[in-house]
């Protein structure tokens, strides 16, 4: 609340309904399903449908050009006007399109720059586009991480691809930290909040999640969002395929609890799809399909 931070850090914070748990029952977010690409492979992910770093798995979102997107984000605009957050969260990774991406935000700081935007990545590619980052004003960003391990890692990434090559193993997932880390200390000097979804996955980092905790309050992480794995084997993931379990619920509370007192968790995450629009759990993406939009005209 607004007695326990900074008054900047609160005006950031007042109506995002993932940052401030008071402001989500208030407050609409929506998401624009433009990023198609991803430049890592987790464990976790089925291709077919969107990123799991931010989204429920095993949901198809409709995917839009940034002209399309930006249509529709000025549509829902004039429709529901609590909608003050646009996020770009799938349903490949952000920044592994990031000329989609970045002209998305591009048109909305112009045509709407009362909106505030967010963004959701894996952070492979982030210390390259912070720059690109700020320019935009993007106060918001979401960076996955899943381990500060290379060891745990590679039980969650058989592969990245770096540099115009794929890497794999203990190599891939070191890579992928060092990136993490590096882009989540570059966003916190230069005053960009940040979130950490963190995927809890019983057995390969469920312990380790205290040490993210840690090292990412180290590093100036606003929140710390700890999400149940999703791995029903219809979705197909390797983990699903492979019997690996979710937690349940008294699991992922104790997880929490033992996190209790290191970065402030989120604990009111619906796990929205990346063509979300409405008030978190409330879903309103159907009345703004495309075509729906251009009926609205
Ligand atoms: Fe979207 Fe994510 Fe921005 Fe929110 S969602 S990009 S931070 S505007 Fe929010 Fe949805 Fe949870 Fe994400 S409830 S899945 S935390
Ligand atoms: Fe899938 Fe997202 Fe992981 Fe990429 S970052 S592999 S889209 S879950």
């Amino acid at each position: 609340g607004p007695d326990d931070m900074p008054q900047e850090i609160w005006d950031k914070v007042k109506n995002h309904p993932c940052y401030s748990e008071e402001a989500h029952h208030h407050y609409a977010r929506m998401h624009v399903a433009v990023a198609p690409a991803c430049n890592i492979q987790c464990n976790y992910c089925n291709r077919k449908y969107d990123c799991s770093n931010e989204s429920r798995p095993g949901v198809v979102s409709q995917k839009l050009t940034p002209d399309q997107a930006v249509k529709k984000v000025l549509a829902v605009a004039s429709e529901i006007p609590q909608m003050t957050v646009l996020g770009i969260a799938g349903p490949g990774d952000s920044l592994a399109s990031p000329a989609k991406t970045f002209e998305t935000f591009r048109q909305l700081a112009e045509k709407a720059p009362d909106i505030k935007l967010c963004l959701s990545t894996n952070g492979l590619a982030l210390p390259k586009y912070v720059d690109e980052i700020c320019k935009y004003n993007i106060d918001h960003v979401t960076i996955t991480i899943n381990m500060v391990d290379p060891e745990v890692g590679a039980k969650i990434y058989p592969w990245i691809f770096w540099e115009h090559k794929r890497v794999t193993g203990i190599e891939a997932a070191r890579i992928l930290h060092e990136q993490q880390m590096l882009g989540l200390e570059m966003l916190t000097a230069r005053g960009v909040l940040t979130k950490i979804n963190s995927v809890l996955i019983p057995g390969v980092n469920d312990e380790h999640l205290i040490e993210v905790n840690r090292a990412v309050k180290a590093r100036g992480a606003f929140l710390h969002n700890i999400m149940p794995l999703i791995s029903a084997p219809e979705h197909g993931t390797y983990f699903g395929l492979n019997g690996q379990r979710g937690p349940t619920a008294q699991e992922l509370k104790a997880v929490q609890d033992a996190c209790a007192g290191g970065a402030n968790l989120m604990r009111h995450c619906r796990q929205c799809r990346a063509d979300a629009v409405g008030l978190l759990g409330e879903d309103r993406s159907e009345e703004f399909t495309l075509d729906k939009i251009e009926e609205m005209e």
